[in-house]
This record gives structure tokens, C-alpha cells and sequence, in this order.
């Protein structure tokens, strides 16, 4: 598509007059990606720490599944499930083989995965495990990030993602994040599931206390409540394992993943099952109209192959391991801690700094992309594959506006 040449000022002035202002962007227009680097309408280059928010874990425009996207774009894109496809069953056998899954609900958005995965736990319930019809509970974390959708921010424990959005569904309550006896002593016998982050994303980047998760596995096993992790972010490598259940060697009931599923390519999301709550799904009783389209399939058949083929996950662990390390070594008074796994990373700051906002505008002026959340921390989440060189022109820059 021929690309008009506006200013940037113009691209903001159209987009401050006729898109909804749902974002606060950073005043940077992007023009171009190829792997960690994206450059803007001028041309100048950033090194992408956010990877928007883990969906280009393989980097930006990765040349093998643009491929896929394209080849298959001449094909097939979109049949609606009312028909079979001939890329369907390949991402189906392709996925449950790599996560050791015994079906798939094929998706979109994280959101649509999030909320498919709360009706197929709610309709097992019910069939299954004896609830009595709409006494269903689902028990989540306090400070989740699971989407935008109504039935998501109604279990949400942040103000700002719920103020004016209500009345919400009930049925969820929350515990705190890393607390295993939270959760044991909140599951009722209504309770039929158990939805977590393995590593808080929005909430800064919170890693649970070690055995947390061995905990939470054996306490749903115990109590007959299926254990949903949203892998959305942590998932597809980000923190140096394929899933990030694996670094406590647990299986979750229900795996949800998305984001990097396409590397960037296009929507497209996953509810994986090791149990047999997918079975209790039957024709007509759920369905989206390009959920497990084609084009999707490909697309996300190739972005999975190259993260195991091109040895990303691996790199992620050991970048990871390097980034990190060199952050810790900043000396700032204002950091507060440096803390991450794999290449999900994030440095929070005393209040007294003043919020991370103004560390990532200098951070962009001197040519490095990252984001802020909750006002006083900085993620920093690059493609997966970064290397040490990079790493080390990053670090450069860091230091210059994280010292200071
Ligand atoms: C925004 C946050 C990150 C997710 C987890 C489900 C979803 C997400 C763990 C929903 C999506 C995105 C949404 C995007 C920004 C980004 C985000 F800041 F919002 F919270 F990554 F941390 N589970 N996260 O992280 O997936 O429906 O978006 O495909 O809404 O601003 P989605």
C-alpha cells in the first residue's frame, strides 16, 4: 500500500482528531522493522525493548513467516469454520506437540482465549464436576492483566481498567498474586478453576516465590479445580523456556498463549488443553469468525517453528540472564529493584523519582523503545533475538539516562 508522506505532526493530528484516545504513544512514528530495530518516518533507528508487548519475539518482519503470510495470502485466507482447511489440523498437530497439549481452541485475540477458556471451565463445571447451574466461581489474582473485554476487567483489581465499564459478571473472586494458601483457603465447592499469570506482565514484571506454582498445581489437583495459566506474555519463549510453567516444572489444565504466536504477523490466539474441558464444547456452542482461519494457521506454524529452529528460546535465557545482570550493576540511588526472567525484564523506581515515564522519553531520544507501567517501573522486553553486542549498545544508553 503506497504510503502518503505526512509529517509527523500530521499523523498525530489526525490521530488526536479522529481516533479514540484510548493510548498515551510515545511521540515516535514507526515506519519500519527488521529483528530488535525499527526506525521511524525520518529514519532514525530504536532498539524495540517493549516487542510490542511479546508479540515480535522473533523480531520484527522475521523474512520466514512474512513468507508464510504471503504464500498463503495467494492460497487461502478465510473459510469461516463452517468448511475444513488444510492448514488447521497442521497447527493443531504442530502445537500440541510442541506443548504437549491434547486439543486446541483456536482464537484471536488474548482476550477471546481468556474468555473461551472461563466458558469451557464454567460448562465442565456444570457437566463435570456437579456445580449447580450458574453457581460457577473462577478464582483469580489481585493486579491480573487478562484483556479489555467486559467479563475480563469485571475480575480486574485496577480502578482505571474498570471505572464506568460495569455492572460486571459474577462469579470471580481474587487473591493475592504468590500466596498458595490464598488460594486453598478461597476455592469453594462451586469453584471450578484457578487463572493466573505465571509472571505478573502488567503488574511490573512480579515473579511469584519459588515452588509457587508447584503449590498452586497441587492444591488444583487436590481440589478438583482446573488450573488456567495465561501464558499471553510469559509464553512462546519470552522468559528463556518455551512456557513459563516449565521453569517450576508444572503442566496447567488449560494453557492460554497468543501475542507471539504470529510473531507480529497477525491475530492469533490459543486455549491448549492437557484435561478434557475443551471436550465439553459442543457444535454451536461457541465459534469466532476467523478463529483458526488459514492464514492464521500458517502464520503461526512458521512463527512457532522458527523460535525452536532458529534457537530463540535458548537466547532468550541467556540475554536474558546477561540483560539482567548488567541492569542490576546501575547505580541509582532511585531504583528500587531489577528484577525479571529470560527477556521479560523490568527496573521499578522509588516513587520519589518521579515516574518511569521521563526515563523512557530520554531512553527514545537516544534511540531505545520501552514502556512504562503502573508510573514507576520500566519494562524492558526485547525480541528474543537480541544479542550481546546489542545488549551492550543498549546498556550504553541506559546507563546514560538511568545514572542520572
Ligand atoms: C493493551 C497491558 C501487556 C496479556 C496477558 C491477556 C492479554 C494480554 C498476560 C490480552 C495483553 C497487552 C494488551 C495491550 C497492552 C498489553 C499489556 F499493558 F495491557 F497489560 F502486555 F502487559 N493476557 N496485553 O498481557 O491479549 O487481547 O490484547 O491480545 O490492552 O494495552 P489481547
Amino acid at each position: 500500500m503506497a504510503v502518503r508522506h505526512l509529517s509527523d505532526d500530521d499523523y498525530l493530528t489526525i490521530e488526536r482528531q479522529l481516533g479514540a484516545h484510548n493510548y498515551k504513544p510515545l511521540d515516535v512514528v514507526l515506519a519500519r522493522g527488521q529483528g530488535v530495530w525499527v526506525w521511524d518516518t525520518a529514519g532514525r533507528r530504536y532498539l524495540d525493548c517493549l516487542s510490542a508487548y511479546s508479540a515480535v519475539n522473533q523480531g520484527h518482519c522475521h523474512p520466514r513467516i512474512r513468507d508464510a503470510l504471503v504464500e498463503q495470502a495467494h492460497r487461502l485466507t478465510l473459510t469461516s469454520r463452517a468448511f475444513h482447511n488444510d492448514q488447521l489440523a497442521l497447527f493443531y498437530e504442530e502445537v500440541c506437540a510442541l506443548t504437549r497439549s491434547h486439543k486446541v481452541l483456536p482464537m484471536n485475540s488474548g482476550a477471546e482465549a481468556v474468555e473461551s477458556a472461563i466458558k469451557a471451565v464454567r460448562k465442565w463445571g456444570y457437566e463435570v464436576k456437579g456445580v449447580p447451574p450458574g453457581q460457577a466461581e473462577v478464582i483469580v489474582c489481585a493486579n491480573n492483566f487478562h484483556g479489555r473485554t467486559i467479563a475480563i476487567v469485571g475480575f480486574s483489581t485496577d480502578p482505571t481498567a474498570r471505572r464506568g465499564f460495569g455492572p460486571f459478571a459474577p462469579g470471580f473472586a481474587a487473591v493475592p498474586f504468590g500466596d498458595a494458601e490464598a488460594l486453598e483457603a478461597a476455592i469453594t465447592p462451586n469453584t471450578v478453576a484457578f487463572l493466573a499469570e505465571p509472571i505478573q506482565g502488567e503488574a511490573g514484571v512480579i515473579i511469584p516465590p519459588p515452588g509457587y506454582l508447584r503449590r498452586v498445581r497441587d492444591i488444583c489437583t487436590e481440589r478438583g479445580v482446573m488450573l488456567i495459566l495465561d501464558e499471553i506474555q510469559t509464553g512462546l519463549g519470552r522468559t528463556g523456556r518455551l512456557l513459563a510453567e516449565e521453569h517450576e516444572g508444572v503442566e496447567a489444565d488449560l494453557t492460554l498463549i497468543g501475542k507471539a504466536l504470529s510473531g507480529g504477523f497477525y491475530p492469533i490466539s490459543a486455549v491448549l488443553s492437557n484435561s478434557e474441558v475443551l471436550g465439553v464444547l459442543k457444535p454451536g456452542e461457541h465459534g469466532s469468525t476467523f478463529g483458526g482461519n488459514p492464514l492464521a494457521c500458517a502464520v503461526a506454524r512458521t512463527a512457532l517453528r522458527v523460535l525452536v529452529e532458529e534457537g530463540m528460546i535458548a537466547n532468550a535465557a541467556a540475554m536474558g540472564d546477561y540483560f539482567l545482570a548488567q541492569l542490576k550493576r546501575l547505580s541509582n540511588p532511585m531504583i528500587m529493584e531489577v528484577r525479571g526472567r529470560g527477556l521479560m525484564i523490568a527496573v521499578e523506581f522509588h516513587e520519589q523519582a518521579g515516574g518511569a515515564r521521563r526515563y523512557c522519553e530520554a531512553l527514545k531520544e537516544r534511540g531505545l523503545l520501552c514502556k512504562e507501567t503502573h508510573e514507576h517501573t520500566i519494562r524492558f522486553a526485547p525480541p528474543l533475538v537480541i544479542t550481546r553486542e546489542e545488549i551492550d549498545w543498549a546498556m550504553e544508553r541506559i546507563e546514560a539516562v538511568l545514572t542520572h
